[in-house]
């Protein structure tokens, strides 16, 4: 009777919030098929799985960003391992809004040490902030100093910068899960532990 090899690829969950138009579908389809892809507004969401790395797999929840929407934010953050924060960045009117949800969005105890990918879409357009301007305008110091964190300025439409800023989330990934085996073999040794840190 044959035997099954245990499988060698490994799963993560990524999270790409933002608020509505901000370009998160046309990140999550550009990644995926490498080419221009007409949007629809987000109902509800939509869930691919890329492979930035071979053998390693991410599932990722591309959730609407209407204010309807937001509410239900929190219940997609259970077993995340990154957080994809999109911002548009030419949409001046809106920035406080996206900020204000972000900094709400982080209090969720699920997200509570994940690392946060930040990207500062649509550069191409004309008097887009910086991503250095975004770093400032989302605190990003301040709010996200009890985890790692990355601004990265892209363009959604042509692709510019997203390898970039998913690269950045495959290395996060991996050190937040080798920080959580290094939890885990900590506390085995303690019979009361009943957590259950995030290990390949
Ligand atoms: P969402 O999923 O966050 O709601 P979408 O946003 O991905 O649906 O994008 C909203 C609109 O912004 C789309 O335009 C999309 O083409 C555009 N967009 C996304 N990223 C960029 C970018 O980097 N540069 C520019 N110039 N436009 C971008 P339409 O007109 O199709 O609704
Ligand atoms: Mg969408």
């Amino acid at each position: 009777m044959g035997m099954c090899k245990p499988s060698k690829v490994k799963q993560a969950r990524v999270l790409l919030l933002g608020l509505d138009f901000s370009g998160k579908s046309t990140i999550l389809y550009k990644l995926k098929h490498a080419k221009d892809f007409m949007t629809l507004p987000t109902i509800g969401f939509n869930v691919e799985m890329l492979e930035i790395e071979k053998n390693i797999h991410l599932t990722v929840w591309d959730v609407g960003g209407q204010l309807h929407m937001r509410s239900f934010w929190g219940h997609y953050c259970e077993d995340t391992d990154v957080l994809v924060y999109v911002v548009d960045s030419t949409d001046w009117r809106h920035l406080e809004d996206s900020r204000r949800e972000f900094e709400c969005l982080l209090k969720n105890e699920h997200i509570r040490r994940v690392p946060v990918v930040l990207l500062a879409n649509k550069q191409d357009l004309p008097g887009a902030f910086t991503a250095e301007d975004i770093t400032r305008k989302f605190k990003m110091k301040k709010n996200c100093g009890d985890r790692d964190w990355y601004v990265q300025p892209c363009c959604a439409t042509s692709g510019d910068g997203l390898t970039e800023g998913f690269h950045k989330v495959m290395e996060f990934i991996k050190s937040y899960r080798k920080s959580a085996e290094a939890t885990l073999a900590f506390f085995k040794q303690n019979q009361n532990y009943t957590g259950n840190p995030r290990t390949w």
